[in-house]
């Protein structure tokens, strides 16, 4: 079939780390109906001639990211599942080419795939952390159940407690997500006020719980975007536990956390 991806080993490597980390959503229950979306820059795997290729359509962005012309992106569709992302990435997600002034962008390649609803949001992700300086190609949203359950506490939901109760439960995801989870009250899917409401919390964390909804994390690697969340779900995962046998868990206390701030020189 033809593919942008055939003679091409990077980008089909990169795609295929979309299929899996697809997959394991699917799988860990996080992506039910058409739950969650991803999209990574894939400027750097794409050939000098993408320039030129020819639009299949083209979507004139809600506002400019000029800092992302002419980058490229891998983007997950609209309405389209998890699971069949992880068997068919490129039946159920698109390449897009930003134009030179960040204004819009076109599809390229393989299908005529309309984009996720989210992608002025991610767009604006994406570029907030290019012009914070942060390396950054990847931002992953799922619907992770353990952690949305707790995001649905007032009490989990005030400032720096959801990070405290989680970094406790196992050194791992101390290590694992130094700057904690930032929380963002509810709001309507797809806007951009949840947009914006994100981007301040990345100003700070890697990691943004959305109230009542879900989680999105930012990287360089979409693997290691879905194991930081594997992780964060992993210490909900002890709690609920905990609390199930009858118990709030004690949790590792302030003077173990802060030793492996010091021996694995973590932002305090
Ligand atoms: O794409 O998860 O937040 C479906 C969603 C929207
Ligand atoms: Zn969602």
């Amino acid at each position: 079939m033809n593919s942008i991806l055939n003679n091409n080993e990077m980008l089909t490597r990169e795609v295929g780390k979309i299929a899996e980390v697809a997959g394991y959503l699917w799988q860990r229950g996080w992506a039910e109906y058409n739950g969650g979306n991803i999209s990574v820059n894939i400027t750097d795997y794409m050939p000098a001639d993408a320039a030129n290729m020819p639009s299949l359509k083209t979507i004139t962005l809600p506002k400019a990211f000029p800092l992302l012309a002419d980058n490229f992106f891998y983007i997950t569709g609209t309405g389209k599942r998890m699971r069949y992302v992880a068997t068919a990435p490129m039946d159920n997600g698109a390449i897009l080419r930003i134009n030179h002034d960040g204004t819009a962008c076109d599809i390229i390649a393989d299908k005529e795939v309309k984009p996720t609803s989210e992608l002025p949001s991610h767009l604006s992700m994406h570029h907030f952390l290019r012009e914070k300086g942060q390396p950054n190609r990847v931002v992953l949203h799922t619907h992770p159940t353990d952690l949305v359950a707790m995001s649905h506490s007032a009490y989990f939901l005030k400032p720096g407690v959801l990070t405290r109760t989680l970094w406790a439960m196992i050194p791992e995801c101390r290590i694992i997500a130094p700057k904690g989870v930032g929380i963002v009250p509810y709001e309507i899917p797809g806007t951009m006020d949840l947009a914006n409401a994100t981007i301040k919390q990345l100003a700070q964390h890697d990691v943004v719980l959305w109230e009542k909804h879900g989680i999105l994390a930012v990287g360089n690697d979409v693997i290691d975007c879905f194991d930081v969340i594997d992780t964060l779900s992993k210490s909900a995962q002890i709690y609920l536990n905990a609390k199930m046998m009858g118990f709030t868990p004690d949790g590792m206390t302030e003077a173990q956390l802060d030793e492996l701030a010091d021996v694995f020189k973590l932002p305090r």
